[in-house]
């Protein structure tokens, strides 16, 4: 890998990568070479016509040769991938690392047609369509990078802590989260539902006996909006554990996962951050605060804003509002929501003791957006049939979910965090679509 040559020695190397520039100049051409790692200049000194020997009339054959690469270098198209070889010699004040490696040989290995579809100033859906184009840029390289890290930390911190790794399965019978939200698929003579979140079967672990769960898989939601931060495939990270107290115990799971992943991309990749997004990886101070919704919406209209409806969640311009309070008062860019309305939240959040207008239930913001839900479940079956029914679900079809009540089960809680969004808010981007591999929307199912 070109990132490599930088620990060796001056003289012999080969490499191989994608061409990025060409720059053709009468004496002397320059390569921009890049592969996944970094960058390196190649140069040729140009051989615009062969030389003869004079006395034998034979082609000087070093000349050939150079002559042969000058040609080849001059009709290379953006993005061929080329094998080289050639001495190496680091040079500080050449760019891109001081890598300078002046050419021998050059193996085209696959051309690239002339014309690049994407260019610095597409459009994002252009982008989007010449998505492995895209990638090749060391910003959207960056972004895999770090995911990788921070999946990384948050699978450490799991089986450091003997959770269990499930997965579940991605084909229902039903809904788990919301009918409106359900893809239907044909399934032999009958339907089939994709699933919207692992919701049903992390819970099923607990019953199992399982203890502690957790799993990084798809979930599916038909969700028609074009909102910067929806897709109708996106990856849920989930949790879910046994014997807790309340939501408070799922609340201090999540937010060690979270200075896990940060903690782990900020070492790895902090100053990388710097220079390519010009962002300052924070490592949140725990406990993040926590405020009840109830407060949130008093707290953000004293501020001057009235959510537009009373009895529902905060709008994004009230997340924003509390967002801003949360950095002036807290200096935190993460705030916990608590205790959401149940008239407002599924029939399997656990509801206050001693007011069941209120659930056991959270909503993580991170820099004012929305990046998980957390809950403690109901595992009272009697208390689930009713709350089921209040919701107008029909127990019926339930049947397999509340059985996993009817044996013995432990009290627990656990959330879902949509990797994209937490992507996106660490790294100031303007869209989930910028840190999805393939964004899948109403209008994109391809590439
Ligand atoms: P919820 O529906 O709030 O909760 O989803 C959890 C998190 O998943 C992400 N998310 C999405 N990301 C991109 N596009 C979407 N259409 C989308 N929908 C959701 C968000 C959201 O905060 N079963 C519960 C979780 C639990 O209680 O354990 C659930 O799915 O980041």
């Amino acid at each position: 890998m070109i990132k490599d040559l930088s620990a060796l020695a001056d003289g012999p190397v080969s490499v191989s990568g994608w061409v990025d520039t060409v720059r053709d100049q009468k004496k002397v051409q320059f390569i921009v070479l890049r592969d996944e790692s970094g960058a390196a200049q190649l140069v040729n000194p140009a051989v615009r016509e062969p030389s003869v020997d004079l006395q034998t009339g034979a082609d000087d054959a070093a000349s050939a040769d150079r002559f042969a690469i000058t040609e080849a270098i001059s009709t290379l198209a953006h993005g061929s991938f080329i094998t080289v070889t050639g001495q190496l010699k680091k040079d500080e004040r050449v760019k891109l690392g001081g890598l300078e490696i002046k050419l021998e040989t050059l193996d085209l290995v696959t051309e690239a047609l002339p014309e690049t579809p994407i260019a610095a100033d597409s459009g994002l859906d252009k982008r989007m369509d010449w998505r492995f184009l895209d990638l090749r840029h060391p910003k959207q390289n960056l972004i895999f990078r770090i995911q990788t890290t921070f999946l990384h930390a948050l699978r450490t911190y799991w089986v450091d802590n003997d959770f269990i790794e499930i997965q579940t399965p991605k084909l229902m019978a039903s809904a788990s989260e919301s009918r409106a939200e359900l893809f239907e698929v044909e399934y032999f003579e009958g339907k089939a539902y994709l699933a919207q979140s692992p919701q049903f079967y992390k819970q099923m672990a607990q019953p199992a006996g399982f203890g502690k769960v957790f799993e990084i898989g798809p979930a599916f939601r038909a969700d028609p909006s074009f909102t910067s931060r929806h897709a109708t495939e996106f990856t849920s990270i989930d949790s879910e554990l046994s014997w807790i107290d309340d939501h408070e115990d799922v609340m201090r799971l999540h937010e060690e996962l979270i200075v896990a992943g940060f903690t782990a991309v900020k070492e790895k990749h902090g100053a990388e951050i710097v220079e390519l997004f010009d962002v300052e990886v924070t490592v949140p101070s725990t406990p993040f605060p926590r405020i009840p919704l109830a407060e949130a919406k008093r707290i953000v209209a004293e501020r001057g804003y009235e959510v537009p409806r009373a009895d529902a969640d905060l709008d994004p311009e009230g997340e924003r509002r509390i967002a801003a309070y949360v950095a002036e008062t807290f200096e935190h860019e993460f705030v916990f929501l608590t205790d959401y309305a149940s008239s407002i939240r599924p029939f399997y959040h656990m509801r206050h003791a001693n007011d069941p207008s209120l659930t056991n239930s959270y909503d993580l913001l991170f820099n004012g957006t929305e990046i998980s839900t957390g809950a403690q479940r109901e595992h009272r079956v009697e208390v689930l049939v009713e709350q089921a029914k209040e919701k107008g679900l029909d127990p019926e079809e339930l049947g397999f979910y509340l059985d996993f009540f009817r044996y013995g089960v432990p009290p627990h809680g656990g959330f879902g965090m949509g990797l994209a969004r937490v992507l996106m808010l660490m790294l100031h981007q303007a869209s989930i679509r910028e840190v999805t591999y393939l964004f899948r929307g109403p209008t994109r199912l391809e590439p």
